[in-house]
């Protein structure tokens, strides 16, 4: 189905723009872009879809995970390849919530939150999207609080992508707890 064959596109792209631009033969700019007309015909030769499918693709995806503009498209968070978005640091929402697999627990409690193969720590403003990050893995979750305040003015940067994300370098445990 034509939903389906989207998912499958966004998926693709979600790799390609954030992890393996050269599995589609793609190289990325310093902040992430590439051209969208190279990107097409990647896409176009694998999947058939065309120029109007992929823009459906971009505005469809229900996290907005891609910006595109004056002809260039990229990710707008979740990269594990070395891309300098360029985010401006900017002050957070008072809590801010994390949701991860319970079992993350003691090791998250010695180290505090880490960005692991990412470039940032994620961090949602509400809770409902904590869950849905926490329950995309199997097994029991669990949902911290971000004193986000406390921590912002302890001297810690918060960045927001394109797309509602906040991104901290790392979430000390002293301003965690249990939601
Ligand atoms: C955990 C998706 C042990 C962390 C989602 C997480 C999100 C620790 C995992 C975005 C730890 C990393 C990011 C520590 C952190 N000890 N475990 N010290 N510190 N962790 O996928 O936040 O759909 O890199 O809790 O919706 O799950 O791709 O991060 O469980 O927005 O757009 O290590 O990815 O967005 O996993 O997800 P990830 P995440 P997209």
């Amino acid at each position: 189905t034509q939903a389906k064959l989207e998912t499958e596109v966004s998926k693709y792209m979600s790799y390609v723009l954030r992890h393996a631009p050269e599995a589609a033969g793609l190289t990325l700019d310093a902040e992430g872009w590439v051209s969208f007309d190279e990107l097409e015909k990647a896409l176009t030769s694998k999947y058939g879809v065309s120029r109007a499918d992929i823009i459906a693709v971009i505005e469809n995806n229900p996290k907005k995970r891609f910006t595109l503009a004056d002809n260039r498209i990229r990710a707008n968070q979740g990269h594990s390849i070395d891309v300098d978005l360029a985010l401006n640091p900017s002050e957070p929402p008072a809590t801010l919530f994390h949701g991860t697999s319970l079992v993350n627990w003691q090791s998250i409690e010695r180290e505090g939150l880490q960005k692991m193969q990412r470039h940032h720590v994620h961090l949602s403003a509400d809770v409902e999207t904590a869950k849905i990050v926490a329950t995309r893995r199997k097994g029991e979750f669990l949902i911290l609080r971000v004193d986000a305040a406390r921590m912002f003015s302890e001297g810690h940067s918060f960045f927001v992508s394109d797309n509602g994300v906040w991104l901290a370098e790392s979430v000390p445990v002293q301003y965690l707890s249990p939601d």
